[in-house]
């Protein structure tokens, strides 16, 4: 591979949410989220792993934020756990929780590095999921009114924003599948219905922050980017196929996860946002489980945003039938997998952010990428993983193809930091750019980390 150079201004960090590295889940006034309770029912969480203690870091973020600098972090995409500051979800505010992350931003301002501060990463107080949820509509109000919270106490010092994390998951596997917190198993029409509140939610979060932040916000969100390539790269027939699978709703195969259909597609969520309006053949999937839509909604949810987020970690591949349907394949037998049995599909760093960008005109940042590997502390003392050296090799090789094709690209952020608490399948998935030792907290950065440094100070991918 040759050298390539990114953009000077491209931006370039790491991420992490709450739930999956603070702990101190009882800790300081903290009340209890959906995960919270989701880990303690047995059987849902490998090995009955939980999020109480995870890395530890609401005690040891100076630490971790003296470690990224020296990792060469300048920007970080941290949650803000919604429980953490307002205990039963509405009403008296956690000063002590506040604090905390007025304390993280101040660290991290310090340290040179950028807050990217998403208002959503799945962890919903559990108060509310007992009072509805995301099913009732009131669910908007109550995420605005914590919206207002935050930015009131932030904004003085962040302006890099992000709404909410992954619809597609915390609806799909949290409402549809049950495999996710909060285990629900909801029909098709309440799935959609909660998901046209958390849309409203994602607008109410634009509306607070235009009118409430202190230092101009540039917001954006972050869906899962549920990627199609083409089959042959050089085939217009073929970039045209995936092109049209990204842009339908059954393009992500939602029954293969057992959900209904809409939920694991991209335009079901971003028409909306960007559009104003669901997908026609959305609304056609969708039948009688289309939610009931009042006046004003669309308008609502479509607020203007500065930057379409997507989380990419995968694709599927397309090639043209005949008559130009997009046909999808299975992937090669010689497909890689991560240590999550996700396939390796590097190109889908190159078209989905190219379609995306193609379809919705703003620019693109990358808000999650990586991979989940089996690293281990060696003999002498250091994590070689060079398997995650070569997937960030070949990723972001097709990610500065992206751009050369001339797709408006602005960032990537790597997820992980840290190891950390991954859902369902608890410690298990290795993710983070530096070995968290779970016995003893101890942080062992990878060689992948001293890897990424190089290309996030140089804006250089090496050859
Ligand atoms: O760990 C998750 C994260 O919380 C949301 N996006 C995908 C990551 C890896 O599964």
């Amino acid at each position: 591979m040759e050298a390539m150079d990114f953009p000077e201004n491209f931006t370039w960090g790491v991420a992490a949410a709450a739930y999956q590295i603070e702990g101190a889940a009882t800790e300081d006034g903290k009340g209890p989220s959906v995960w919270d309770e989701f880990c303690k029912v047995p059987g849902k969480v490998l090995d009955g792993h939980s999020g109480e203690i995870a890395c530890d870091h609401y005690h040891r973020y100076p630490s971790d934020v003296a470690l990224m600098k020296e990792l060469g972090v300048r920007h970080y995409r941290l949650s803000v756990s919604w429980p953490r500051v307002i205990p039963a979800g509405t009403g008296s505010v956690n000063r002590a929780g506040l604090d905390f992350y007025d304390r993280l931003v101040d660290s991290l301002l310090e340290a040179g590095i950028t807050p990217w501060v998403t208002l959503f990463h799945w962890d919903y107080p559990l108060e509310l999921f007992r009072r509805g949820g995301w099913l009732e509509r009131a669910s908007v109000g109550w995420f605005a009114d914590y919206v207002k919270v935050v930015v009131e106490r932030l904004s003085d010092r962040v302006s890099h924003w992000i709404t909410l994390n992954e619809p597609q998951c915390f609806l799909g596997f949290g409402h549809a599948t049950g495999t996710n917190a909060p285990g629900l198993r909801l029909s098709h029409a309440e799935c959609l219905r909660a998901g046209h509140h958390v849309l409203l939610a994602h607008g109410r979060a634009v509306q607070i922050l235009r009118e409430h932040a202190k230092s101009p916000p540039i917001i954006g969100w972050a869906p899962v980017g549920v990627v199609s390539v083409p089959e042959d790269p050089e085939n217009a027939a073929d970039i045209e196929a995936a092109r049209r699978s990204m842009a339908s709703v059954s393009g992500g195969d939602a029954s293969s996860m057992g959900m209904p259909p809409n939920l694991w597609s991209n335009t079901w969520w971003g028409d909306p946002v960007v559009f104003g309006s669901y997908p026609e053949d959305g609304i056609r999937a969708a039948g009688d489980a289309m939610p009931r839509i009042e006046a004003g909604d669309m308008a609502i949810i479509s607020q203007p945003v500065d930057f379409y987020g997507a989380n990419i970690y995968s694709g599927t591949r397309y090639r043209a039938s005949a008559s130009g349907e997009p046909v999808r394949l299975p992937h090669p037998p010689h497909t890689p997998l991560s240590a999550f049995k996700w396939p390796v599909v590097p190109e889908s760093l190159r078209w989905g952010p190219r379609f995306l960008h193609e379809r919705y005109q703003l620019p693109v940042i990358v808000t999650e990428n990586g991979v989940s590997l089996a690293d281990w502390i060696s003999l002498d003392g250091r994590v070689h993983d060079p398997l995650r050296i070569d997937f960030l090799h070949r990723y972001l090789t097709q990610l500065g193809l992206a751009i050369g094709d001339g797709a408006d690209v602005r960032g990537y952020f790597h997820w992980s930091i840290l190891d950390n608490f991954e859902w369902a399948e608890g410690y298990k998935q290795r993710f983070g750019l530096v070995h968290v030792d779970y016995e003893t907290q101890r942080r062992t950065p990878k060689d992948s980390a001293f890897w990424l440094r190089e290309v996030m100070t140089t804006h250089r991918l090496p050859s």
